[in-house]
């Protein structure tokens, strides 16, 4: 979870993108690169195959400045979608503090969107984590296909909470960033809420 390091006064979140394979994960965070102010973003790393499939992960540091004097960065990693990794997957999601599910809105796709979520629900339950409680970001990605199922329906089959939900494509980057920000933001709110509602600490 959110590492905060009080003597530095940093705050360390993360953020993985989860979903089917090919949906448009790496691709999101590319684009977030591409755009991003080289101040504030560390390196883009892809272990991916020859076929630009992730293998194990993307990772990318993102700083978002100093809130209440706090240096925050955003830690935004990617899973490999591929049905076979799921060890991997798994691995990734260990101290996840918000989750952006990137949904595949092709026809074709629509069942393997459905297994991926039944999938992000059973890797987090390892960890004890709840998916009705961790900050949680719903995108429908390749909007622009012709083969794109409506909205409504894919909203539908997969929403799993009252979580907000951005209709996004990828490779030209609408949706991305209001994607990453309604996240973030979730985040950070819940950071606060959290901290309130520890007693004080009596010095
Ligand atoms: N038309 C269209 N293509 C997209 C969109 N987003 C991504 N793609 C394409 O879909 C393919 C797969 O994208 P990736 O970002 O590699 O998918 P991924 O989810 O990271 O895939 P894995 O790493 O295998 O899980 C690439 O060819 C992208 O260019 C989109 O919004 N519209
Ligand atoms: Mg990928």
């Amino acid at each position: 979870m959110t590492f905060i390091n009080y003597a530095a006064r940093e705050i360390n979140c993360k953020i993985v993108y989860y979903g089917p394979g090919l949906c448009g994960k790496t691709t999101n965070i590319q684009f977030i690169y591409e755009k991003t102010n080289p101040a504030a973003k560390g390196k883009l790393i892809s272990l991916a195959t020859e076929t630009d499939r992730t293998l194990f992960f993307d990772f990318m540091p993102l700083d978002l400045g100093t809130i209440q004097g706090f240096k925050t960065r955003f830690h935004l990693y990617t899973v490999p979608g591929q049905v076979f990794y799921d060890a991997s997957r798994r691995l990734i999601l260990k101290g996840v503090d918000g989750i952006v599910f990137v949904a595949d809105s092709q026809e074709s796709r629509f069942d393997a969107n459905i297994e991926s979520v039944d999938n992000l629900k059973a890797n987090l339950k390892t960890y004890g984590y709840d998916i009705m409680t961790i900050p949680y970001v719903l995108q429908l990605n390749k909007r622009d296909l012709p083969t794109a199922v409506a909205a409504d329906k894919l909203i539908q089959a997969l929403r799993v909470k009252d979580e907000p939900v951005f209709e996004a494509v990828a490779t030209t980057g609408q949706g991305v960033f209001e994607t990453l920000k309604a996240t973030a933001r979730m985040v950070l709110l819940n950071l606060k809420q959290r901290s309130n509602s520890r007693s004080p600490v009596s010095v």
